[in-house]
């Protein structure tokens, strides 16, 4: 593969070569640090050196495309990043994340020596937040927001520390060494501004029949796991009257927070993404349950407002049914808006280029919502997604949208190089 070749071919060889990485099916599941992750990392290192770049890696296991002539570290001049992340949630698509990777890399490779400032691809290590309950692990170790004492705090659902997940993939080449101190990952590039080429994830490009999103606002979320303790008894023996039965109880409280939702209308959304019983059988009144509830909105302070309402909408359920309830939060992200100068030289460039567009608020979070609360000018741009679907093996996007999408993000990408930081 060479910068020569058609674009289109190449994005599609690309975008199929890290798919593999984690197929399932027709979908992916690529967790943070697992196999898929470190092998798909590697796999792209290799084709970035392809092109000429330097391929560098990160203490957290974040990758960068780069100029081999820009040192990376302390004083490595202001760069323009481009990118995305690397994990997919669990049977998730082949596009999110990894449209705004390849996006990244070809960013890098067409615009090196280029501009003011100096183009250079990222890959986040984590961003989902499918594996580890922490909000945007790879944008805040990349920005160097993170402390050390998060690498022993966070942990997987077996109980495997950030540190842990860490170590293990440094033996293979996937991360390089934790920095001493209260900060281990110091940032090895200092981004001036960035880009991000995504899926919408949504169906409202597709429907509006448009081939580009420039995102203006994205939608906050917080993210709350409420665990119901109840009473286990016998399935059968138990009259319904003397019942504390801890999934009916969650089963109430999702259907209340789904009614609260819509009640306060677009774009206020809320799910319940998860309920586990314990003892989890037919035969067992469900004794214990874990409710994972999250809200979104994308206007300032509402967020909060909303996990507080929803908090006392599961407490009183709780009360009523004489069952216990504990609710923590255990991530959030404030709503974001993105940088009105790049907005603007978004639009006059689809503009110029005659591409059917509109301005949008994203329901989806992105990397580049912790670079914005950085102080760092980003952008998202989005590419349609068809039928809406995402985090779904079912996500796709026609070649013929991915092109000119990713065409237009490497010339935006070119136009903002251009400006000093
Ligand atoms: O959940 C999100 O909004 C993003 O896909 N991580
Ligand atoms: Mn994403
Ligand atoms: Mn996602």
């Amino acid at each position: 593969m060479s910068p020569q070749d058609d674009p289109t071919a190449v994005l599609h060889e690309l975008l199929e070569g890290l798919a593999r990485f984690g197929r399932e099916g027709t979908g992916v599941t690529r967790l943070a640090y697992s196999d898929a992750w470190c092998e798909a990392q590697r796999w792209l290192a290799e084709r970035a050196r392809g092109l000429g770049l330097a391929a560098t890696t990160d203490a957290a296991g974040n990758l960068f495309f780069h100029d081999p002539a820009v040192v990376p570290g302390a004083g490595a001049p202001p760069v323009l990043l481009v990118g995305s992340h690397l994990d997919t949630v669990v049977s998730g698509g082949r596009y999110d994340g990894a449209c705004g990777v390849v996006a990244g890399l070809l960013a890098a490779a067409a615009l090196r020596g280029h501009g003011a400032l100096s183009a250079a691809g990222f890959v986040t290590c984590e961003e989902e937040g499918s594996r580890f309950p922490s909000p945007f692990m790879g944008a805040r170790s990349l920005l160097g927001q993170v402390e050390a004492g998060e690498l022993d705090a966070v942990r997987d659902g077996n109980g495997v520390s950030w540190r842990a997940a860490l170590d293990a993939v440094r033996t293979r080449g996937c991360a390089a060494l934790l920095a001493p101190g209260p900060r281990p990952f110091p940032p090895l590039f200092r981004p001036a501004r960035m880009l991000e080429l995504h899926i919408e994830q949504g169906p409202v490009l597709e429907a509006e029949g448009l081939a580009l999103g420039i995102v203006t606002h994205i939608a906050g979320f917080r993210r709350l796991r409420v665990r119901l303790t109840g009473e286990a008894r016998h399935a059968g023996a138990t009259p319904m009257r003397l019942r504390r039965d801890a999934l009916a109880a969650a089963a109430e409280i999702a259907l209340a927070v789904e009614a609260h939702a819509r009640a306060l209308g677009e774009p206020a959304v809320a799910t319940a993404g998860f309920a586990r019983a314990e003892p989890g059988l037919y035969n067992v009144i469900a004794g214990a349950c874990e409710l994972g509830l999250e809200v979104r909105h994308v206007e300032p302070g509402r967020p909060a407002a909303m996990a507080a309402e929803v908090e006392q909408l599961a407490r009183g359920v709780a009360e009523r049914r004489g069952v216990a309830l504990e609710i923590v939060e255990v991530s959030g992200q404030d709503p974001t808006t993105f940088a009105a100068p790049l907005v603007a030289a978004a639009e006059s460039l689809a503009k110029e280029r005659g591409l059917r567009f509109r301005t949008m608020a994203s329901g989806a979070g992105h990397d580049a919502m912790v670079f914005a609360h950085a102080g760092v000018p980003a952008l998202v741009v989005f590419v349609p997604s068809r039928g809406g679907i995402s985090h779904a093996p079912g996500e796709y996007t026609l070649p013929e949208q991915l092109a000119p999408g990713l065409a237009f993000a490497i010339e935006l990408a070119r136009r903002v190089s251009e400006e000093p930081a």
